[in-house]
């Protein structure tokens, strides 16, 4: 049985990369953060009827801030592939909190890499690296691409990227930098845009919200669906020789269209509700991504399925059942 550890478990992608290596028989250890309340509800699905987590996924108290914590983990379980989706993820909060985001962000991940080669552990290592890191370079983008970050971040990612390509370079580590563009599902985070707008959609259409207020409608945005990137990080590392790959679905939005898209799937007007406010701008923006996942197509067989309208009706779809769910009092949050 082949042994996976995750960093970020309770995050979008992590919770769905964690029930892909349970489908494929790994045994599962991932990372979760002391929280003064329950952070695990992303894994619900992933909990056995009684609400009980599986026996093959093992989850450990862990900070990317903590290096003890990493090497501990890194020396005790063993892992053949390491999948480091841990970050402070959020682009706007990065203008607040740069020096944290630096460090959970950036530094943590030459921790790893560091426990990697100092423990001698023979694994795979997977870094979710960003098209962030392309920043102001304009589309379309592949690997070969000039890296201009935009915000703390994407410096912080930047870092990492580096740091992935080095330990391979020194110390022939099978590490891989996926460079993944803007993915989204129904577990996505309340506040990066796409969920701010599929969940306020839903909270209209069921009479408990009025407006929705956003920042800059004009970003052109990559969006693709999550379930078939984390599929593209486990192939990266079924490959014989490490490498970094641009996964991405090659077709551009802008945020305005998501918001119309999203509002005509409930027959909604997006000019009736919708407002900006500069509070949501940020300090320098990201015009637009878009990438050209060629390689990851060729190298990985890997190819997106999931069209933008698609995406945008099951992020809708979804909202509407858990408002509707919530009003009904069923939503229970248990901890896995
Ligand atoms: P999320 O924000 O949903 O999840 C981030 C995860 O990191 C959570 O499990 C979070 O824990 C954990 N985390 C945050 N801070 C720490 C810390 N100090 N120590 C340990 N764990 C921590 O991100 P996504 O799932 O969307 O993204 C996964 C990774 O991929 C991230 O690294 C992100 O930067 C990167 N990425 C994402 C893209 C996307 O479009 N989604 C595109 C490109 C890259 P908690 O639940 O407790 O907050
Ligand atoms: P992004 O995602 O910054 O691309 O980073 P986000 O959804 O936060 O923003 C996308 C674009 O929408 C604009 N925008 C708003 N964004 C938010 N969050 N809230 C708003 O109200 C709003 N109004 C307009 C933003 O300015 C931006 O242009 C995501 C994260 O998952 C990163 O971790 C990841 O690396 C990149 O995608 C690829």
């Amino acid at each position: 049985m082949k042994k996976a550890l995750v960093t970020g478990t309770t995050g979008q992608d992590g919770s769905y990369l964690v029930e892909l290596l349970l489908q494929k028989g790994y045994e599962v250890h991932g990372t979760k953060r002391r929280s003064s309340s329950f952070n695990t509800s992303r894994l619900e699905d992933v909990a056995r009827a009684d609400g009980h987590r599986p026996s093959d996924l093992v989850l450990h108290y862990a900070d990317l801030s903590d290096s003890g914590s990493l090497t501990n983990l890194i020396r005790d379980v063993q892992p053949d592939e390491i999948y480091n989706l841990g970050a402070q993820s959020h682009v706007a909060v990065s203008f607040e909190i740069p020096e944290y985001t630096a460090d959970v962000t950036g530094v943590s991940t030459i921790r790893l890499l560091e426990a990697i080669r100092a423990s001698g552990v023979d694994t795979r290592f997977y870094q979710a690296s960003s098209s962030e890191m392309f920043g102001s370079t304009p589309p379309p983008q592949n690997e070969d691409t000039p890296f201009h970050p935009r915000s703390p971040y994407g410096c912080a990612k930047v870092f990492s990227y580096w740091a992935t390509v080095n330990y391979r370079e020194a110390y022939g580590i099978h590490a891989s930098n996926g460079i993944l563009f803007n993915h989204e599902s129904p577990r996505r985070g309340e506040t990066f845009v796409t969920r701010k707008i599929t969940r306020a959609v839903a909270r209209i259409v069921e009479g408990v919200q009025d407006r929705l207020v956003l920042g800059n409608l004009d970003a052109v945005r990559d969006w693709g669906f999550a379930p078939e990137y984390v599929e593209a990080m486990w192939r990266m590392l079924q490959q014989d020789t490490a490498d970094d790959y641009v996964i991405a679905t090659g077709e551009a939005h802008t945020v305005r269209e998501f918001v119309e898209a999203a509002f005509e799937r409930v027959n909604l007007n997006w000019e009736d509700y919708v407002s900006t406010d500069p509070r949501y701008e940020r300090p320098s923006e990201v015009d637009a991504l878009i990438g050209d996942y060629s390689k990851a197509k060729r190298q990985l067989g890997w190819t997106p399925s999931t069209t933008f309208s698609g995406l945008v009706h099951r992020m809708v779809d979804a909202d509407v059942q858990q408002v509707r769910d919530e009003k009904a009092g069923k939503h229970v949050r248990v901890d896995i």
